[in-house]
């Protein structure tokens, strides 16, 4: 049956294949790995708000010879390391396992983490993505029954090159969707040159998993950030904001009308999505511009139609007010014409794994982060109804097919 009952799938969980962090070894601009005399494990830099510790970070670390284990650590100087460690939970796959049932996970599907392949040189990404969905695919035929993946898209090579890549991801028999950031070709995900890829993906039944990666521009963290705010500003705040913004943006440019059978599944519950509908709507429809340009017709979809017909939010959001909301925004009650949708039919549980390990009681036990997602769900929907089994995993394996076919 395609309801296993009582199963839990984490629907958010990444991995970076060796061949992928080969890549980022090379390079000398972000995204990139980089090892200091300071620290045990090399460093991933991944996100613009770490560009400034970078360079200065090389100079401190390389007097400093003790060991690291945090984000934003140092071994005993006051030189705050940039990135995070690159431990093996990023690209070992019996580290993904032991992981999965260390937290009671019977199935996972993987993701390729950001900033995927947005970065490679066009003649490259279309044998990479080739090469790196088939290594997922690998992982996944490994161990049967644990583990699915969605696929990820060399968005940087001519449209016919990312076409070819949705359908091999298409054939593979573990693949259910891909990974999208925001930057789509470059230019964003309200850019028409999209339709045509966003028609593939729905016409293949490819789920879109949208995540972040690009955040708000330095300049709002202020001058303070990068020495002394660690990851706080870009992860809690960046990162939902720029979801947020993607999604408003693609339903401004009627990609949800265009596309009617495109599916979304958001990261971070959807960024500030459910909190901002409202005013998001209210402002539509207070804008002269759009009226003018007749996009206010009385029979207009929504945002709170898409929300209940085409997004489905995961459910990483570390507490049960965000949990409350993403099920009201996504619940045919709250404000949309939608029939019969119930929110909690359309959230996800996920992890984040490998990102936001213990700090200090080790990688290899039980992770904060994971139970502190568990218990907004309990707390939320409450423990062991119909509504807290569905969100843990039913329907992951109902939206996703996680079976063979
Ligand atoms: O800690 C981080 O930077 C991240 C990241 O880059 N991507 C992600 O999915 N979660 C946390």
């Amino acid at each position: 049956s395609p309801f296993s009952k009582g199963k839990v799938v984490d629907v958010h969980t990444h991995m970076y294949p060796p061949e992928y962090v080969k890549i980022l070894e090379s390079r000398t601009t972000i995204p990139l790995v980089r090892s200091f005399s300071s620290a045990s494990d090399p460093r991933l830099i991944l996100l613009e708000a770490e560009v400034p510790l970078l360079d200065s970070s090389a100079a401190a670390s390389s007097a400093d010879s003790g060991s690291d284990s945090g984000p934003s650590s140092s071994s005993s100087s006051s030189a705050v390391l940039p990135g995070r460690p690159l431990t093996q939970h990023y690209s070992s796959l019996s580290q993904k396992i032991h992981f999965m049932d260390t937290h009671g996970i019977d199935i996972s599907v993987l993701s390729l983490a950001n900033p995927w392949l947005d970065f490679l040189p066009a003649e490259s990404a279309g044998p990479i993505a080739h090469s790196i969905n088939s290594e997922f695919s690998a992982m996944c035929a490994a161990v049967p029954g644990r583990l699915f993946f969605f696929a990820a898209l060399p968005l940087t090579s001519p449209q016919p090159t990312i076409l070819s890549a949705i359908a091999h991801a298409a054939s593979l028999p573990f693949c259910r969707g891909v990974i999208l950031g925001t930057s789509g070709l470059g230019a964003g995900l309200d850019d028409p040159a999209l339709l045509p890829i966003f028609s593939a993906l729905a016409a293949s039944s490819l789920t879109v998993f949208l995540h972040p990666h690009y955040g708000l521009p330095n300049a709002v963290w202020g001058p303070r950030a990068a020495e002394n705010y660690g990851h706080v500003l870009p992860l809690a705040l960046g990162f939902p904001m720029e979801t947020t913004i993607a999604v408003t943006r693609m339903f401004l440019a009627a990609v949800f009308d265009t596309v009617p059978c495109l599916q979304l599944l958001l990261a971070h519950s959807g960024g500030t999505l459910p909190f901002l509908a409202g005013r998001i709507e209210s402002c539509i429809a207070h804008d002269g511009y759009l009226l003018r340009a007749g996009k206010l017709a009385p029979q207009r979809k929504t945002l709170w139609e898409v929300l209940q017909t085409q997004i489905y939010l995961d459910a990483v959001v570390y507490s049960d007010v965000g949990i409350a909301a993403a099920v009201a925004a996504t619940s045919s009650s709250s404000s949309g014409r939608a029939e019969g949708g119930k929110g909690e039919d359309r959230l996800i549980f996920g992890t984040d794994h490998p990102f936001f390990p213990p700090l200090e009681t080790g990688e290899h036990g039980q992770w904060e982060s994971v139970s502190l997602n568990v218990a907004a769900v309990k707390k939320a929907l409450g423990e062991g109804t119909e509504a807290a089994e569905k969100v843990m995993g039913g329907n992951a394996v109902r939206v996703l097919r996680l079976y063979q076919d």
